[in-house]
């Protein structure tokens, strides 16, 4: 008897298989702009579909490796990567994956950008990790840098030479703190005309970069300061730096994360001294954004092989595509995935435009909202969806030679680096309580539900309610107690995305019927949008002091007898 093999799933060109991508470019990009773009993308959908896929096996098999010694004993701290990881570099130079949104060649560079970005990163092995830096940094440096290093730094960071294109990285966290920064232990000494670092950077991401821009306490002041710091000297030897250890991580395993001792390394102030977070933040919101991208890009990886996958296997007579809960187990992803989509390409926009000095100043603060609300929604979904991806393919998604796991373990770091979802749940609640914010979101909001065609009308009515109410709960939660907040602020930031990625669904559903005669946009929107899209009225603001404490006891507090001294 013949025995039976399964046939694996298989990627088309990434870029002419999706649909979503292609009709937000057509609705936002002007023809001819896209007509000259879209070679680009199409090459860059064929390559993350072809070679990239052997590469990035490839760097995530040949993990970096730290040669801290030489034969005859001296100290070298090199960290040694495989060929494949150096071929990520070359791509994403060729491909122009930061260069396209500084070369601003038309008005939805930045847009651009992030759909070049989506498609690379998931074929990537997490090269797109150096290259989130490299952006920030370079947009910090446009901003805050002096002319010499806007002229000689810059051009490296945002070059198509590969030869010539240099990488930079964060280093924020120390021991004492990933997500509290205050308590960085780095310290700057002014010393013959220049600061040096000393101190210890414990999670260093790419440590393989040119550069980085890091924090430090300048001797004697009590603010953190921004500073640039190159990692080797002309020699190419490490600048003062010890490479200590590499970190042996759950996922990112072709990216070399190491914990480092700066030893009187030499850096450079950047914007003069004080307001380091402030300046970082700039960083920080660009390598957010590509979080939030990347994300998507996962998802969107995800379903594109669990698809395929469907139409190959047979299970009881039929194959998966055929069987209606397997199609809803799909539906439910691919909305999903949609109204994530919405939500960062959205943020890309509004970027853009404020780099370019375009963006009202709605528009800017919407933008310091959506950054957060993106970052933290869209890594929550990309997780859980990448682990429904891997049940898709039953016990072969559980298989490490099939390529699947690496997409759990990858999107597990997601919701952790960059701000995890509770830190980032308090920046949106630091961001509601500035001034006009949500007023300008919801009068953003309200005005693209103008025009919405009968079809969607209940999608509508229903995303209106939620507006309605989510504006409610939010006043009174504002006006309330902190603690009541803060133990709030995590639904809430989730709330507050599924309303906006639900108008810009809908929105773009409403389009792509109209425009491209496309009736699937609107399913997709009449599912995000339907019931249980927020929770029920009240439901937040009913965490009054006495249910913190029944928190408190269950969570926290194993003592008995003074959990129940308490309630009595
Ligand atoms: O993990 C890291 C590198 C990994 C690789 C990256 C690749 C990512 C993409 C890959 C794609 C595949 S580096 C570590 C990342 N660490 C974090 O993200 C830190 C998380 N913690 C926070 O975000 C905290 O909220 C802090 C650190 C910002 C809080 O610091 P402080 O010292 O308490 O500071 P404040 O007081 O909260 O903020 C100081 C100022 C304020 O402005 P002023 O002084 O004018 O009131 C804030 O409003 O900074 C402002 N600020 C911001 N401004 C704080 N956050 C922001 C922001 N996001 N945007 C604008």
């Amino acid at each position: 008897m013949k025995k039976f093999f399964q046939a694996p799933p298989r990627l088309g060109n990434q870029y002419d298989d999706d649909r979503v991508l292609r009709s937000f470019l057509r609705r936002n990009i002007v023809g001819p702009v896209l007509a000259e773009i879209e070679p680009g993308l199409r090459r860059l959908g064929a390559r993350a579909a072809g070679e990239m896929i052997g590469l990035a096996l490839e760097a995530e098999r040949a993990s970096p490796a730290l040669v801290q010694f030489d034969a005859w004993g001296r100290r070298i701290d090199e960290i040694r990567v495989s060929p494949a990881w150096q071929a990520m570099h070359r791509i994403a130079a060729e491909e122009g994956i930061v260069a396209t949104a500084y070369e601003r060649r038309h008005a939805e560079a930045r847009v651009h950008q992030f759909a070049l970005l989506y498609l690379y990163h998931p074929s990537s092995a997490i090269y797109s990790c150096p290259l989130a830096m490299t952006d920030g940094a370079a947009r910090v440096l446009e901003i805050e840098g002096e002319q010499d290093l806007r002229r000689e730094i810059v051009p490296h960071l945002i070059s198509r030479d590969p030869d010539t294109m240099w990488t930079a990285g964060q280093w924020m966290t120390e021991r004492s703190g990933g997500s509290d920064v205050s308590g960085t232990e780095t310290v700057a000494r002014r010393e013959g005309g220049m600061f040096r670092l000393y101190g210890e950077k414990w999670f260093t991401s790419a440590t393989t970069s040119e550069l980085a821009l890091t924090l430090a306490r300048i001797e004697d002041s009590r603010d953190l300061s921004l500073f640039l710091v190159r990692l080797r000297d002309e020699q190419g030897r490490m600048n003062s730096i010890r490479i200590e250890r590499l970190k042996d991580k759950l996922g990112t395993r072709a990216l070399p994360t190491a914990e480092l001792l700066l030893e009187g390394t030499p850096a450079r102030l950047i914007g003069g001294e004080g307001r380091g977070v402030k300046k970082i933040a700039t960083m920080l919101n660009i390598t957010r954004l590509y979080n939030a991208c990347c994300a998507v890009g996962f998802m969107r990886r995800g379903l594109a092989l669990a698809r395929d996958y469907a139409s190959r296997r047979h299970a009881f007579g039929k194959l998966l595509s055929e069987q209606p809960l397997h199609i809803e187990t799909l539906a439910s992803l691919q909305v999903g995935f949609e109204g994530s989509f919405h939500l960062v390409f959205f943020a890309a926009q509004l970027l853009g435009r404020d780099e370019v000095g375009t963006a009202t100043v709605q528009e800017r603060r919407i933008l310091r909202l959506l950054t957060p609300l993106a970052k933290l929604f869209t890594a929550k979904m990309a997780v859980s969806a990448a682990s429904e991806v891997l049940e898709c393919l039953g016990g072969a998604g559980y298989v490490e030679d099939t390529g699947l796991p690496v997409l759990l373990r990858d999107s597990q770091v997601l919701p952790i680096w960059e701000g995890t979802t509770n830190v980032l749940s308090l920046d949106v609640l630091r961001v509601l309580q500035g001034e006009k914010v949500l007023e300008d979101l919801f009068a953003e909001l309200g005005a693209r539900l103008e025009n919405i065609p009968a079809i969607l009308a209940k999608a509508r009515q229903n995303l209106l309610a939620a507006l309605d109410q989510i504006r409610l709960q939010l006043s009174q939660l504002l006006a309330g107690d902190r603690a009541q907040m803060e133990a709030c602020a995590r639904d809430l930031a989730m709330e507050l995305s599924r309303v906006v990625a639900g108008v810009l669904v809908i929105e773009h559903a409403a389009w792509s019927l109209a425009s491209e005669g496309d009736m699937r946009p609107v399913v997709s929107a009449q599912r995000w949008c339907g019931t249980g899209l927020i929770a029920p009225s009240g439901a937040l603001i009913s965490r009054s002091k006495s249910w913190l404490r029944y928190s408190h006891s269950i969570a926290i507090d194993d003592n008995l007898s003074r959990v129940q001294e308490s309630f009595a």
